[in-house]
């Protein structure tokens, strides 16, 4: 919408053919008579990539001649899926670039399968920080992303015999045309080694961090377009290298190998993302990442910062720094060392500077995913970090007790130290002290911290803690993975929905016109017959287009309840086979997600669901009304073809442990109905696309935490409800597992008897009751076809542009860039 016409002009379209085929000698080396797919796929990366170096230029110098305040999202994980598809349609130029690859002899798409997925976070955290930067540059916000660089990202997930499987996921093997190495930018990041006090000149005690080991971090760029392009900005990922320097005691003792065997070793810290989404794995290489990807920032945002200013005064005027979650909270005591340590600042100035720069997102509210180091562990990595934190902290407490006197649970409870069982450094409480904000990510996650998880803290900060409810990016998850929707809806009120996602309500009265809703149902039809035939290719598995497509793609965790649907399934197939000819809504249930490579629970689920789709889909009474499939190694690009397909979306955690989901976003905007429960930002979707176009069910967060705190039985359910009982009792039997009968115990014990923690008993029979109500709609597609365009219609809020200008206004003080 914002594009030019003259794009063409703009990236020299005319020329694209030719530049494709001069990077194919000069940048591949390749023939240009090749037919490789791989060898266009890259010429024509480089061909685009090229072609927005001029653009990012020109938008950092306008950061720079305003001087405007810039923002870094600082953030362990990433998840920009593909670039290919991206760069075209930010640059509008998708249907021009398919008219030249056409003219070399591919199809776009064909080319763009060949980009291996850029697999670098875990799940939603990483994918929000990818929606935030395209809306970040797309709203001429001046912004980076700060991260890592991993050499292996997220596992690829194999299924074996029903069993999940991780292969390392060597992503730059091939090469990456995306990045953009400054070999020649290095930073020193320090280790280990001790603090030490000295007296400066005018005979002050000062401290200097001494005897460290020493890695460079090398920064690679990332270039983010804009839609529109007219800003574009670029994430900047680091790697570790080897210092320049050798361990000279080894080199003279003559022992060269052993002198360079640590300068191997420190090139480890990126090699690998921890796959662990909600739960702490405390490695000390999982906290030399967090400091790496820290020290090596802070280097680059002061260096940047010193270009402009002569003192470091006016910092929180001019930066603002967005923690995603607590993995980047050492960033805390590293300004204040920096500030007092290398730049000579007192405390309390240092602290003032400290505290107006950063604010901190919180994610979860999961116990085993709230990140708390070793004192000893911290204090040894980072031992100049540890006085300072429990400096913050000694401060920090004398507060707290001046304002409750007396209060000495409170203060423990506050503490950035936690003593019991060991000392340990919380990083949530280090965290809120040293932010100026700190939110949640939806508005009853956000109540939650308020009047749970951060209750004393709310307290003591009454306006620290605040609400940003999540979106996604508009351009990725409805223009690009859906072209046949997005072009119906451009035809319908034109093309500014993209920048502008509450012009999508404009569709609300076209719901009641029959010819918008036949259209509206062929673009869903088309999208479930393309993943339909991506089905059968990746499980070799066929599926009707013409049952409901009823999708559950997330991580696999407990909370989430994977499980609650695959009792669902079971039921329904009992139903099918004690009456064969029931007339029953026709359905196909697809299931994807990792498992933390660790976690035995989720990865039997993943077994389990694999089992009841073997029984389910070999039998002859339930063919072409029952399928079940696992789609393996879930990922952006996944989802691109996923989300597109489905009619009804399952966002059905146990109320109040889901952060927000973004995945429930997408579903509702490509026009799937949501059938969830009242957690997270299922409460906002419910409020904007009104109670009766959406399957809400079961406990809510208050009854959830009521019922715990009186004592909850969830054998009760089982004796009260036959169709439970048997369900429960073919999990438990090894209807699934003839071969190993109990195989599946640990599945039904952990509802039966270690207490089912996450009330899938209760929630069975209003969740079977939802998706009764779903069945019956289905049959009536004229009413379903409306809702699915309500849904669409009303998601305006969620766009990502939304949030980030929420975050822009509110807590970085930041204005879009005129142009
Ligand atoms: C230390 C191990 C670890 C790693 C990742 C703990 C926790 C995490 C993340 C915070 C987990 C995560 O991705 N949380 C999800 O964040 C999304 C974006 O805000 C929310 O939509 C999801 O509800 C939340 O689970």
């Amino acid at each position: 919408c914002k594009m030019s016409k003259n794009v063409r002009e703009v990236f020299r379209l005319d020329e694209l053919k030719d530049d494709i085929r001069r990077n194919m000698v000069a940048l591949l080396g390749n023939d240009p008579r090749s037919k490789r797919k791989f060898s266009y796929y890259n010429a024509l990366a480089y061909s685009v990539r090229e072609r927005l170096v001029d653009l990012w230029m020109r938008t950092q110098s306008d950061y720079y001649d305003s001087m405007a305040k810039r923002v870094y999202y600082l953030s362990m994980e990433f998840l920009p899926g593909r670039f290919l598809m991206n760069y075209l349609t930010n640059m509008g130029i998708v249907d021009e670039c398919r008219e030249i690859v056409a003219e070399l002899g591919f199809s776009l798409e064909e080319l763009e399968e060949e980009e291996w997925d850029a697999g670098l976070g875990n799940g939603g955290l990483g994918r929000l920080a990818s929606c935030y930067l395209d809306s970040m540059v797309s709203q001429n916000i001046p912004g980076y992303g700060y991260g890592i660089l991993y050499d292996y990202g997220i596992f690829y997930q194999s299924i074996v015999n029903g069993n999940q499987e991780e292969r390392c996921d060597n992503w730059r093997r091939h090469g990456c045309p995306w990045e953009i190495t400054r070999l020649d930018t290095l930073y020193e990041v320090k280790f280990y080694g001790r603090s030490e006090t000295y007296y400066d000149s005018d005979g002050n005690v000062r401290f200097r961090w001494v005897d460290t080991e020493n890695v460079m971090a090398m920064p690679c760029d990332i270039l983010i377009p804009g839609y529109g392009c007219s800003h574009v900005s670029n994430m900047r990922l680091w790697t570790a290298q080897s210092s320049r320097e050798f361990n000279l005691s080894d080199f003279n003792r003559g022992d060269y190998i052993g002198a360079m065997h640590g300068k191997v070793m420190s090139e480890n810290i990126t090699k690998v993302l921890y796959p662990n989404d909600q739960f702490l794995q405390g490695m000390e290489l999982r906290l030399k990442q967090q400091y790496f990807l820290v020290s090596a920032t802070f280097q680059d945002i002061l260096r940047r910062y010193l270009k402009q200013h002569t003192s470091l005064a006016a910092l929180p005027e001019a930066v603002a720094v967005q923690l995603n979650d607590t993995h980047p909270a050492i960033a805390i005591p590293e300004l204040m060392r920096l500030l007092m340590d290398v730049y000579g600042m007192g405390w309390d100035v240092a602290w003032d500077i400290c505290t107006r720069t950063f604010a901190y997102t919180n994610h979860t509210v999961l116990p085993e995913a709230l990140e708390t180091w070793p004192v000893d562990l911290l204090g040894r990595l980072l031992p100049r970090h540890m006085q300072i934190i429990y400096e913050i902290n000694r401060r920090f407490l004398e507060g707290v007790a001046a304002t409750f006197p007396g209060d000495t649970e409170r203060l423990s409870r506050m503490s950035v130290i936690q003593e019991e069982g060991g000392q340990r450094v919380r990083m949530a409480n280090l965290a809120i002290v040293g932010s100026h904000t700190v939110n949640g990510v939806a508005a009853l996650h956000s109540n939650i911290l308020q009047t749970g998880l951060f209750r004393d803290f709310h307290e003591y900060y009454p306006r620290k803690i605040r609400n940003v409810t999540n979106g996604v990016t508009p351009r990725r998850w409805l223009m690009q993975c859906n072209p046949a929707l997005s072009r119906l809806i451009t035809q319908s009120i034109g093309p500014e929905w993209c920048c502008n996602l509450e012009k999508l309500r404009e569709l609300v009265p076209l719901a009641e016109d029959s010819a918008f809703r036949d259209a509206w149902a062929r673009a869903k039809l088309e999208n479930k017959r393309l993943l339909s035939r991506y089905v059968l290719r990746k499980v070799q598995m066929g599926i009707n287009p013409n049952t409901l497509f009823d999708m559950q793609f997330k991580r696999m965790h407990e909370y989430k309840r994977q499980l609650l649907n695959v009792m669902h399934v079971i039921s329904l197939f009992n139903r099918i086979k004690d009456n064969p000819s029931a007339d029953i809504t026709p359905r196909t249930v697809l299931f994807g997600g990792k498992a933390a490579p660790g976690y035995y629970q989720a990865k039997l689920i993943i077994r389990l669901i694999n089992e009841v789709a073997r029984v389910v889909n070999a039998d002859a009474d339930v063919a072409g009304r029952l399928r079940v499939a696992f789609l393996p190694n879930y990922c952006i690009s996944q989802a691109e073809k996923v989300v597109p397909a489905a009619d009804l979306s399952e966002q059905i955690s146990t109320a109040g442990m889901e952060a927000s989901g973004t995945g429930n976003m997408k579903f509702a905007l490509n026009g799937a109905l949501t059938i969830g429960t009242l957690d997270g930002a299922n409460v906002e979707i419910m409020e904007e696309v009104g109670a009766e176009n959406i399957f809400i069910f079961g406990l809510k967060a208050h009854e959830v935490a009521e019922k715990r705190r009186s004592g909850y039985n969830p054998r009760e359910f089982y004796e009260n409800d036959a169709e439970l009982r048997r369900v429960m009792d073919m999990i438990g039997s090894g209807f699934f597992s003839p071969d190993e009968r109990g195989l599946f115990s640990p599945v039904y014990d952990s509802l039966m008897h270690h207490g089912d923690y996450y009330m899938l008993m209760a929630d069975y029979r209003p969740y079977m009751e939802a998706q009764a109500a779903v069945d019956a709609l289905y049959l009536d597609q004229d009413q379903w076809v409306r809702k699915s365009i309500l849904n669409a219609a009303n998601m305006g809020k969620f766009s990502s542009d939304r949030s980030v200008m929420e975050y822009a206004r509110g807590i970085w003080h930041v204005e879009p860039l005129g142009k």
